[in-house]
């Protein structure tokens, strides 16, 4: 399987290939809420996928990073199987047998000391938002309903009516109002603005340490630590967003590590399922979790036993260090050789830290959309983000080989 170069797939989809018959029904039959590149995954392992008519391309997106450890991790998926023999679902109205574990180990991994597990990213973020205002009332104090959170221009929370109701992004946020009250916007990288909005009634400050949708937006050095120490200065929660930047992705088990920062809240997702099952959760203190009593917030399959199983496999790989290694290791080599393509005008910004790129594109070349058409007919899957940006963030386990491979084919689609 993966490891060897693969063939360069052709873009020859022809009329009534199976590639189109499936397209054209899923068109069909599901909204049109994607665009996705038109190829049809059938097979995957590792960094590598294969479509409907046997074409082999490298996954350079990772599922957003829910897929750190690779299509078909033996250990993810023998976590799994073992777990689908055995209890899938009990509901949180009685315990499992990986409950406490899995909660025990994720509060461990995370240097905190209670979990409230959910299963997407956005029912984690829309948690990480009711604890945060149920904490403001009943500990900090806040009148009631006057609770407000602050958040970064440019951010991506999730598509829920509340997230995007603090969304910049138009394309998120028109047409799903009413919208709900309680946020304040400032620009991501601005502390002094920061400041100025945080007030009495401040109950959190919600940022993803490195912006994702908007281009894998590194902040300015220092802003992490001016995040933290303005929080704790005035007894507001930071809430850390690590759902697409956690679990080895930028080469730390998570992105806060890079500047030594501790946040108050984990909000995690994608890869703490593998990309198997999803499972997210918030992670805290007992001070700021304990505001919960039963029946105050809950879902039905959050902390399911599938999803503790394969998250006690994923928790039990990232404790090595080995992912995160992998990551910094890579991540270096992957930024050193984009950097190289900056002199060539093709590329005019690379961003990111790991294996996690934001590659600005000339618009002399295209678009971000045009280039990854282009890329996919060389064997490369990646995702354009707003414009001209492609997002590079290849499963952790990709081979120093095969990411160069990909890395001659995006020489290539840019003539460079
Ligand atoms: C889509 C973006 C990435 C996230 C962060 C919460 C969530 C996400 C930092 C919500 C999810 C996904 C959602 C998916 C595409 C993808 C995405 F382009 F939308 F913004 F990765 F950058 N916090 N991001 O990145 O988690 O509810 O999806 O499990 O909605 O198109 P979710």
């Amino acid at each position: 399987m993966p490891g060897s170069a693969a063939t360069g797939a052709t873009t020859e989809t022809g009329a009534g290939t199976a590639t189109d018959r499936q397209i054209a029904r899923a068109e069909a039959y599901s909204a049109h809420n994607y665009h996705p590149l038109p190829v049809v995954i059938a097979s995957a392992e590792g960094a590598w996928v294969t479509d409907v008519e046997g074409r082999r391309y490298l996954d350079m997106l990772a599922g957003y990073s829910a897929l750190n450890f690779g299509h078909a991790n033996p250990r993810l998926i023998a976590a799994a199987k073992a777990q689908l023999d055995r209890v899938t679902l009990t509901s949180r109205a009685f315990h499992h047998d990986r409950f406490a574990e899995f909660c025990a180990a994720l509060a461990q991994l995370c240097g905190m000391e209670m979990v409230l597990p959910m299963n997407t990213g956005a029912e984690a973020v829309e948690t990480a938002v009711k604890t945060a205002r149920k904490w403001g009332y009943r500990i900090k104090g806040v009148p009631d309903g006057r609770a407000k959170i602050v958040v970064a221009a440019d951010n991506f929370h999730g598509r829920t009516t509340t997230i995007v109701s603090f969304s910049t992004d138009p394309d998120a946020r028109a047409d799903f109002g009413p919208y709900t009250p309680g946020f304040t916007v400032v620009p991501y990288g601005d502390l002094a603005a920061l400041e100025a909005a945080v007030d009495d009634d401040t109950v959190a400050v919600l940022l993803e340490p490195i912006q994702g949708e908007a281009g894998v937006l590194v902040p300015p050095p220092g802003y992490l630590s001016g995040v933290r120490a303005l929080t704790t200065a005035r007894n507001v929660l930071f809430i850390a967003d690590e759902i697409q930047s956690g679990l080895g992705r930028t080469g730390r088990t998570f992105a806060c590590e890079h500047e030594s920062v501790v946040p108050d809240m984990y909000v995690l997702g994608k890869a703490l399922g593998g990309g198997v099952v999803p499972v997210s959760a918030v992670v805290s203190s007992r001070s700021v979790l304990g505001v919960f009593r039963p029946g105050e917030h809950g879902s039905t399959f959050g902390g399911n036993p599938l999803a503790c199983a394969v998250g006690l496999e994923v928790i039990a790989m990232l404790r090595t260090g080995e992912y995160q290694l992998r990551a910094a290791e890579l991540g270096a080599h992957l930024h050193a050789e984009l950097g190289t393509l900056t002199s060539s005008g093709a590329v005019t910004a690379v961003r990111g830290r790991g294996l996690w790129a934001g590659v600005d594109i000339a618009p002399s070349l295209g678009t971000g959309r045009a280039v990854t058409e282009r890329l996919m007919t060389h064997g490369v899957l990646a995702k354009d983000t707003h414009g001209s940006t492609i997002r590079l963030a290849p499963p952790l386990v990709i081979s120093k080989e095969d990411l160069d491979w990909a890395l001659a084919r995006l020489r290539t689609v840019l003539g460079v």
